[in-house]
């Protein structure tokens, strides 16, 4: 592997070596580019979206529970997978533990896929409400809403017997409705009106789990995941005649709506034309794209292997062309008389901050030929 540049770090007051950590270990899957990510806290400016955003939302939580929950966002995201997964009852074969679609620093220490990760040891501690803001790492595939490192804020409130058993409805029905009126009135509280649905779903650890949904360009974004605990977690912290809620907000894709900012890999930006339209407290402000680049597309067709996935080629291509990758997107997919199945990919460089050059662009994708070949066991087309 290749050394780091950056030798030490602090997080959460945990001074941590970077080169303990980026070891020899095969089970260690992080690339340098998510490694350099680590200790830096965006969501800790208070200039930058992330933070102004971080801030709204205490705000909200301070007026409408004064002094209750309690807040931490300074965790070290660098997690046991007991308190990844295990704690949050993800079961042992879920897709979300693969080498595919987590980061792991060894077997047994990941970079945390979300800020649930902490929800069971604060439990534990006897915090009834809280909220969590962390970055959080995921192998994923590439476009405008989807980057490997993003915020995450986690909430949680615990409710005592007394609190449901005057209102006639049972305590998970109770939670339930609580949960959607608190994010509901959140919403309002961000942006005032906005379109939104609540879609069903499943996590491991909330039941009934619920998703919010914006349309924001054009389509629906999922914004957040949430639910009711699961009893076994309560169960765990010693809470057996309790019930609680939950719920984890993807910053990202909030402040793409509140701030219209479009692309995801801009929050990441230094560009100046970028860092200066946002100042600390300033909820109402629409960013202005700085004139917008034209993209370039190169297909790439290959017949892929058995441990083809697509998340290893995007990995790939970030590797090569890091935030200049706008897009990797699957636009044709077929399988022949012998059984052998081949991708073509269409591929989308564009810089946030100027103009690419095809020389540059048409290197970039030489690389990317190259190492898809080697790295992925694929045959090009
Ligand atoms: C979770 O991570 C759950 N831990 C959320 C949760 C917490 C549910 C507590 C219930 C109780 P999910 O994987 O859906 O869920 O991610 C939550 C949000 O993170 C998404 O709604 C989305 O807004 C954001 N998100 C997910 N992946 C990415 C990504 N690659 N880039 C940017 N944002 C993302
Ligand atoms: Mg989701």
């Amino acid at each position: 592997r290749q050394s780091v540049v950056v030798s030490a770090l602090e997080i959460g007051g945990v001074n941590i070596s970077k080169d303990e950590i980026v070891r020899d270990d095969p089970t260690n899957n992080i690339p340098d580019t998510i490694f350099a990510k680590l200790g830096m806290q965006l969501h800790r400016r208070n200039q930058h979206p992330l933070g102004i955003l971080k801030n709204a939302i205490y705000d909200y939580f301070d007026t409408n529970y004064p002094d209750k929950f309690d807040k931490f966002d300074d965790l070290c995201p660098i997690v046991s997978v007991k308190q990844n997964f295990d704690e949050v009852l993800v079961p042992a074969d879920h897709v979300s533990r693969s080498y595919n679609d987590t980061y792991y620093v060894d077997s047994q220490t990941v970079l945390r896929c979300h800020t649930s990760a902490h929800q069971a040891e604060l439990l534990r501690n006897g915090h009834t409400h809280f909220l969590v803001t962390g970055d959080v790492y995921r192998r994923d595939s590439i476009d405008s809403t989807h980057y490997p490192v993003f915020h995450q804020m986690e909430g949680v409130r615990v409710f005592a017997p007394n609190e449901w058993e005057g209102s006639g409805t049972d305590a998970t029905s109770h939670a339930a409705e609580d949960l959607k009126k608190c994010l509901e009135g959140l919403a309002r509280h961000l942006f005032g009106g906005v379109e939104m649905r609540w879609v069903d779903t499943y996590f491991p650890f909330t039941n009934p789990s619920f998703e919010l949904e914006i349309y924001f360009q054009d389509q629906w974004m999922e914004v957040l995941g949430c639910g009711v605990t699961e009893q076994e977690i309560l169960k765990r912290s010693g809470r057996t005649d309790n019930v609680a809620w939950a719920f984890g907000l993807g910053l990202e894709r909030l402040a793409m709506v509140l701030f219209d900012i479009p692309d995801i890999r801009l929050f990441w930006s230094t560009d100046e034309r970028f860092t200066s339209q946002f100042s600390s407290g300033r909820l109402g402000l629409k960013f202005k794209p700085f004139s917008k680049y034209p993209p370039c597309y190169k297909d790439m067709s290959f017949w892929i292997s058995d441990s083809f996935t697509e998340n290893n080629l995007c990995e790939v291509v970030r590797g090569i062309a890091g935030d200049l990758a706008e897009e990797v997107k699957l636009i044709d997919n077929f399988t022949n008389k012998k059984g052998m199945t081949s991708h073509c990919y269409r591929i989308a460089y564009r810089s946030m901050e100027r103009s690419l050059t095809d020389e540059e662009i048409n290197d970039l994708q030489w690389k990317l030929r190259e190492q898809v070949e080697n790295k992925l066991k694929v045959v090009l087309r």
